[in-house]
């Protein structure tokens, strides 16, 4: 084995993928899959936290997967695989739920805002939801784990983990670090810019869906909530300004200028003219991804294929980790 250092990163396939996901998280995941071993995988079991029409369920997964493709990762120098797919995450979850502290999860800010969404099922699995995902990380040893803002109170939670753990029986895990996108971080939404842009917002005008037609965004766009200011200009923590912040962000993230130079651009215009050139330079971001979609969706037997051969080296790689943590706390191994 050479000396890159491991990428683990994955998205639950909850919904359509959003312009939030792929500027804050598989983005990024294409720029580091040239310097490290990257693993990206499709979360299914922390899916069904909330609940699933299975069929559906079942379609996205692999919907997930042509996405991950069509965004740019490579087949065949990185792993995909279905979470599913690999037992290991399971097994390690339930060690290291006997690890983890219920006041730790208890203070996570998703499981507050999901429980309250889904109040009639709050299961446990919601709860420990931090636990598997600890697990997904630290099973592949990763060094960095690249996730919009969102996700990093649960890499936190990891490293906790993981440290207590260590402390107690040696170096077994690595200590993973969460990677965030220089801008993209924090995608908000269309319609309520001081919420984060979700797939599973029940106001589609308030997402950017990646399924979305073109002309669809430039709309959504175009009719995102703003303020009666008219001045187009970055004000970081100022909420009447989030609405601007937001399409600022996003204006930069898409065209890889800064924000800075944007703003430069639109001295003394007005949002309308701001609005339509996001909506354009958004679609224009967009087009070539959906073009490669629609391609490597209708093979469905590519990415079957993709997805086997993921989970083969991912068990592989898991094993390793889990015997270890079996032999650590006194199972016979
Ligand atoms: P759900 O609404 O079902 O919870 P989600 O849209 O929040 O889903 P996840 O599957 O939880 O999406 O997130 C996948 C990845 O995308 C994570 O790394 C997450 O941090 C990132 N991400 C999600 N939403 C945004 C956003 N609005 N801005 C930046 N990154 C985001
Ligand atoms: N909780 C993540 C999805 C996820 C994940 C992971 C991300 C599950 N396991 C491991 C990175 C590493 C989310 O985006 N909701």
């Amino acid at each position: 084995m050479d000396d890159k250092k491991i990428v683990f990163s994955g998205i639950q396939p909850s919904g359509n993928l959003t312009l939030g996901n792929y500027l804050g998280a598989i983005k990024n995941w294409v720029s580091l899959q040239e310097d490290y071993h990257c693993i990206y995988a499709m979360m299914d079991m922390h899916t069904i936290t909330v609940r699933q029409t299975p069929a559906e369920l079942r379609r996205r997964t692999l919907e997930i997967l042509a996405l991950y493709l069509a965004c740019g990762i490579d087949a065949e120098n990185n792993i995909m695989f279905i979470q599913s797919h690999n037992p290991a995450h399971a097994e390690l979850a339930w060690v290291l739920n006997c690890y983890t502290y219920m006041g730790e999860l208890q203070r996570m800010t998703q499981f507050k805002d999901k429980s309250s969404r889904h109040a009639e099922n709050i299961n446990a699995g919601l709860f420990t939801y931090p636990v598997l995902m600890a697990a997904d990380i630290l099973l592949y040893q990763a060094d960095y784990v690249p996730v919009g803002k969102d996700q990093m109170q649960h890499i936190e939670i990891c490293r906790d983990v993981a440290q207590r753990f260590n402390a107690i029986y040696g170096d077994v895990f690595t200590i993973p670090e969460g990677l965030l996108p220089k801008v993209g971080a924090n995608i908000m939404s269309l319609q309520n810019p001081v919420k984060k842009m979700s797939k599973s917002d029940p106001n589609p005008k308030a997402y950017i869906s990646m399924m979305d037609d073109m002309n669809v965004i430039a709309k959504k766009i175009k009719s995102a909530v703003t303020d009666s200011e008219g001045v187009i200009e970055y004000r970081e923590g100022d909420d009447t300004k989030a609405g601007i912040n937001n399409l600022l962000s996003i204006m930069s993230a898409v065209t890889g200028r800064s924000i800075d130079d944007v703003v430069k651009d639109y001295a003394g215009k007005g949002y309308g003219d701001f609005k339509g050139d996001v909506a354009e330079a958004v679609v224009e971001c967009i087009r070539p991804i959906r073009a490669e979609y629609d391609r490597i969706i209708a093979d469905k037997a590519y990415l079957t294929e993709i997805c086997q051969k993921g989970a083969e080296s991912a068990r592989r790689i898991s094993e390793r980790t889990l015997k270890k943590v079996y032999k650590k706390v006194g199972f016979v191994v």
